[in-house]
Formats: C-alpha cells, sequence, structure tokens
C-alpha cells in the first residue's frame, strides 16, 4: 500500500482541530493531513484533508493499520476530554486522556523508528495543570511560571501535567535500559494553553467556556447564565492566535527551544470585563450571574496570569490580538456574520 509522508491530527472535529485543519491543509498542505476523531468532520472541512478517519485514540489496532499505511512524521494530539466533563467521568478521562495519549506516543515512537528520524509531536497541555490553593494566593502570585503551582485539582489537570511529563520522557528518556539503539526519540512540543476563544466554534465541556458561552449567546440573541463570579480572572487567547503558535512552535528548530512545555497567553480579562466589553459590542446581551459553586472553585484554582516570557525568547511567541482587538477585529465581525 501507498505510504504517504504526513500529518496526523487527533481530536480533528474539535475546536482546536478545525482551526488548525484550515490552516495546515487543503490543495498548498505542505503534507497532508490524515485526522482522526470520534466525531465526523463537518462537511466543508473534508476537502482539506487526504483522509478523516473515525474512531478513537483507544483503538491500538486501528493506530497500527496507520502505521502501516501512512508515514506520519507530525502528529498534533489533540484528542482530550475537557475539564468539567472529566470531572463528571473521571476514570473515562484518565483512559481518553492518558491511556489516549500513551498511545500516540507509541504511535509516534514506532512511526519515528520505521522512517529513521523522530516525529515530531505536538501537544495542547492547559492552565489546569496550575492549582492555586486559595484565591489570595491567585491575587498575590502574578504571572506564574511554567514549574510553579503543578498541583491540579482536576482530573483534567492531572492528566494534562502528567502527559507532560510523559512526553518528556519519550522525548528524552524512552527505553534508557534497552540495548538496541533507538532510531530517534520523538521531538515533544507542547504549550500550555489559557481558555481559548473561537468566533467559529463553540467549545463543549471546558470550564473556560464561560467567555466563548457568553459572546456566542449575546449574538444569538440568547440569555447566558455565567456560571463565574464577575471578578473571576484566568488569561485567554484568540483561536487564531493558539493556532499561530502552535505552527510557529512546530517551525522552530529543536535547538532554539530550551524547553518542553511553554506557557502562551494574550489578555487576561476578568469575567465582569469579559461581560462589558459583549454588552458594548451587542446592547441587548442579556447576561446574568448564576455561580455554580464547583466549576467556580475550579476556576478559582487556576493562575489569575501566567508567564510567557519563555515562548516569546525562545520562539518568538507574539499573539496578534489583545483584548479589545480580539472582539473589534476578529470576534464580533466574524461572530455577526455566523448568527446574521
Ligand atoms: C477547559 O476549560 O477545560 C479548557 C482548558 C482551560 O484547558 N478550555
Amino acid at each position: 500500500m501507498a505510504r504517504y509522508a504526513c500529518v496526523l491530527i487527533t481530536g480533528a472535529a474539535g475546536e482546536i482541530g478545525q482551526a488548525l485543519i484550515r490552516r495546515l491543509g487543503g490543495p498548498d498542505a505542505e503534507r497532508p493531513l490524515v485526522t482522526l476523531d470520534v466525531h465526523p468532520l463537518p462537511a466543508e472541512l473534508l476537502p482539506w484533508v487526504r483522509q478523516h478517519v473515525i474512531g478513537s485514540i483507544l483503538d491500538t489496532q486501528l493506530l497500527d493499520r496507520l502505521v502501516a499505511e501512512y508515514e506520519v512524521d507530525r502528529v498534533y494530539h489533540l484528542a482530550a476530554l475537557l475539564s468539567t466533563r472529566s470531572e463528571f467521568s473521571p476514570a473515562l478521562a484518565h483512559r481518553v486522556n492518558v491511556e489516549g495519549t500513551l498511545n500516540l506516543l507509541e504511535f509516534a515512537q514506532k512511526q519515528g523508528e520505521s522512517h529513521g528520524r523522530p516525529v515530531v509531536f505536538f501537544y495542547p497541555s492547559s492552565i489546569a495543570a496550575y492549582g492555586l490553593p486559595d484565591l489570595e494566593m491567585k491575587q498575590r502570585a502574578g504571572p506564574v511560571r511554567e514549574e510553579e503551582f503543578n498541583f491540579p485539582t482536576t482530573m483534567y489537570g492531572a492528566n494534562k501535567l502528567y502527559c507532560e511529563h510523559l512526553g518528556r520522557y519519550y522525548a528524552r528518556h524512552y527505553k534508557q535500559l534497552s540495548a538496541e539503539p533507538l532510531a530517534g526519540r520523538i521531538d515533544f512540543r507542547c504549550l500550555r494553553f489559557p481558555g481559548l476563544i473561537s468566533a467559529e466554534t463553540i467549545p463543549s465541556g471546558g470550564t473556560s467556556d464561560y467567555a466563548p458561552e457568553m459572546i456566542h449567546a449575546a449574538a444569538a440573541g440568547r440569555l447566558y447564565y455565567c456560571f463565574v463570579r464577575p471578578d473571576t480572572r484566568i488569561p485567554f487567547m484568540a483561536m487564531p492566535d493558539a493556532v499561530e503558535a502552535i505552527v510557529r512552535l512546530m517551525a522552530v528548530p529543536r535547538q532554539a527551544l530550551t524547553r518542553l512545555v511553554y506557557n502562551v497567553r494574550a489578555f487576561a480579562p476578568s469575567a465582569g470585563e469579559i461581560a462589558q466589553m459583549v454588552r458594548e459590542a451587542f446592547p441587548a446581551a442579556r447576561i446574568v450571574t448564576q455561580v455554580d459553586e464547583k466549576r467556580q472553585r475550579i476556576v478559582d484554582s487556576w493562575p489569575a496570569d501566567v508567564d510567557d516570557s519563555a515562548a516569546r525568547r525562545d520562539w518568538g511567541h507574539a499573539p496578534r490580538y489583545d483584548f479589545i482587538s480580539a472582539f473589534r477585529d476578529y470576534l464580533i465581525p466574524t461572530i455577526r456574520g455566523r448568527y446574521a
């Protein structure tokens, strides 16, 4: 069977997946995209990919078939259950988020061995990997560096932090006692994303979802019950900047990277400031605070902001959108078109 050098994207039907396909796929794509998800891709994305496989990252036979069929030299492993969803089904979350990632790392290792060079592996971690002990510390901590407060309070956060370590193991120490020479270790690269806001898609199952949900509800003329207090603050980033960050990180020569895991962020408004911005854009917006104590506790454990200076220094992370321009130049015009 023909083998193509290509890119594998898991979780391709999710928010980041769809945005990444539009950026990496299509007729001018450097490498064809093979995508994998338990859900079908939206029909308009099918021309952008070589093949969309409907299946699970837990299906190792399926992954073995992909190893045999394709020469994958880049993996974007996006599939995961997000933080709120994971709290309802922690054991399932562990299977999907941890065993699934282990399966993909094994897949990438086998691919690298069979074609004699390391597969470049992108893994999206999250601010959920942090856990601050209380609100006072959240206010005092300032922008948090990668190695600080690594005490997640959610299954999802624990999964993300552990999978960062798994990535480090596969990149630096895999089978260190084995006598057989290794053809190449995985080139593991990871971003700790803040909350992401897309104008094109609506997230599901996350705890940072109050921001995108508020905006999409206002544009659609729907009442929105915001599940966190107005003073709640975490970092965010517009989806095009998240995709740009992934593309930049993946393009940089390995020697330029001083770490495996990088914080990224663009702005850090409170929920009240987001609501204010939404009301200015959509004067008829109806936003009512109805705190969900459990989800509030999760967001309260996440940092009010993160320090992304390593990403800026090492590979030029430079988000195009700040809080105001994200609304003015990206969210409002695109979302207006969507609900017109
Ligand atoms: C979530 O809320 O679970 C995600 C995240 C912050 O990683 N959006």
